[in-house]
């Protein structure tokens, strides 16, 4: 039973960068670094050398796509530079959010004096104000209505649904742009063994609508439910009392490097998967959904063996790309977006009436679950 308040995914976007950097790549500038490193250090405890083997065994990443590669992989930086842009200039987290927005407007056929709010969701904000939605709204050409930025690390996404959804379910709006500009490069310690071949960066949006204001194929949103449990182990202290601690900058290779994405890597995969899985059947439960219902998991993209792990427990059986597709290979962790990149790329095979689950975890802990039915 549906009625004029029922919110639907009515379309997606996408942006992705044009640069990529292979496992290949990421490790030989890594390595580089660590014999530059070495040499120069010869009395401290010597730096170990990454490998592409055990990055593909250990997440299933192969690839990642970032805004400028240049200074990331050269071992004498390893770090991005993206230059500073004039306040009349747009940012770079408004220009790749906007052309996700872009992406999926057209999609939808969307005219975007339609559209009531804009949410900016995602782990990073660019800076503290104007919010971001502000002014993603203002380069979109929306004269009226109004945004704001969302911040739950990977989950900013699926809490930005709720959030829209909510808005249409309540008669507050009927048009809600939830859109992900994820830079993980700015926030990723590219000199870290551990975590240097994590995220990637790129751009998702999603436009939640009022049914009757939706294009004839649209996914219904059947029902939406978040979770947050605080955890330790994934971290980023970077934030504006850093300047008030009176420790100079910020060194990806000193002693500040909480101030960058740190995370106990096991203890979050060991942590999180029962925690997902759990809230995924219980959530399908509520809804009167049996595994036998769901024909596509769209899960977060961090690392293969999680999502092997989720969908085992969720749909009984070990799924195939089919079942739960994979983007992460080429993709790497984009935060927020994982999901939505899933989603955006492999949903147009489904046929009216066909259930799925677009479901994200990370940080906080945080997690969100949205269960979605095809129509038309
Ligand atoms: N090359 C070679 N060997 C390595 C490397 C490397 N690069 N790194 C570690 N090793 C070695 C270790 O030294 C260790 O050796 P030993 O056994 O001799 O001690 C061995 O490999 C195993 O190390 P780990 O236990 O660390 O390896 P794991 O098998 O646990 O794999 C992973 C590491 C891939 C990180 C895995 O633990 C994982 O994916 N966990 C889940 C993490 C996750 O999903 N995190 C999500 C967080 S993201 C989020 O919420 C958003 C945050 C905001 C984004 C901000 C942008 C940057």
């Amino acid at each position: 039973m549906t009625n004029a308040f029922t919110p639907v995914i009515s379309a997606t976007g996408l942006f992705t960068p044009s640069d990529i950097i292979t496992n290949q790549e990421l490790v030989e500038s890594f390595n580089a670094y660590v014999d530059l490193y070495n040499a120069k250090n010869p009395d401290a405890e010597p730096l170990v050398h990454s490998s592409v083997e055990f990055i593909e065994k250990a997440s299933g990443i192969q690839s990642r796509h970032v805004i400028d590669k240049r200074a990331i992989v050269d071992p004498a930086i390893m770090e991005p530079r993206y230059a500073e842009r004039p306040n009349e200039q747009i940012s770079l987290m408004a220009e790749i959010g906007v052309a996700a927005c872009r992406d999926a407007l057209a999609k939808a056929g969307r005219d975007i004096a339609d559209v009531d709010a804009v949410l900016c969701a995602a782990s990073n904000m660019q800076r503290a104000y104007p919010a971001m939605a502000v002014e993603i709204q203002h380069e979109l050409g929306m004269e009226r209505g109004f945004g704001f930025d969302i911040n739950v690390a990977c989950s900013s996404a699926t809490f930005g649904i709720q959030t829209a959804a909510d808005y249409i379910r309540s008669g507050n709006a009927r048009s809600v742009l939830v859109v992900n500009p994820e830079i993980t490069s700015g926030h990723l310690n590219w000199r870290d063994r551990d975590s240097h071949f994590i995220f990637g960066d790129v751009a998702t949006a999603i436009l939640v609508e009022s049914k009757e204001l939706a294009p004839t194929c649209h996914w219904e949103i059947l029902g939406t439910r978040l979770k947050t449990q605080y955890s330790n182990n994934i971290r980023n202290n970077f934030g504006f009392l850093n300047r008030a601690e009176g420790k100079g900058p910020i060194d990806q290779s000193g002693p500040r490097t909480d101030k960058l994405f740190v995370q106990e890597g096991r203890k979050v995969f060991k942590e999180v998967v029962p925690m997902v899985a759990q809230m995924i059947v219980d959530h399908a439960a509520d809804l009167g959904l049996s595994s036998e219902a769901l024909r596509r998991l769209w899960l977060h993209q961090a690392n293969q063996g999680m999502n092997r792990l989720i969908s085992q427990r969720v749909l009984g059986h070990e799924a195939n790309e089919d079942e739960s597709p994979t983007v992460l290979d080429t993709y790497a962790n984009t935060s927020s977006a994982g999901s939505i990149i899933a989603f955006h790329k492999h949903n147009d095979d489904l046929k009216a009436g066909d259930i799925g689950l677009i479901c994200s975890f990370g940080a906080g802990y945080s997690a969100g679950s949205v269960f979605v039915r095809r129509v038309a």
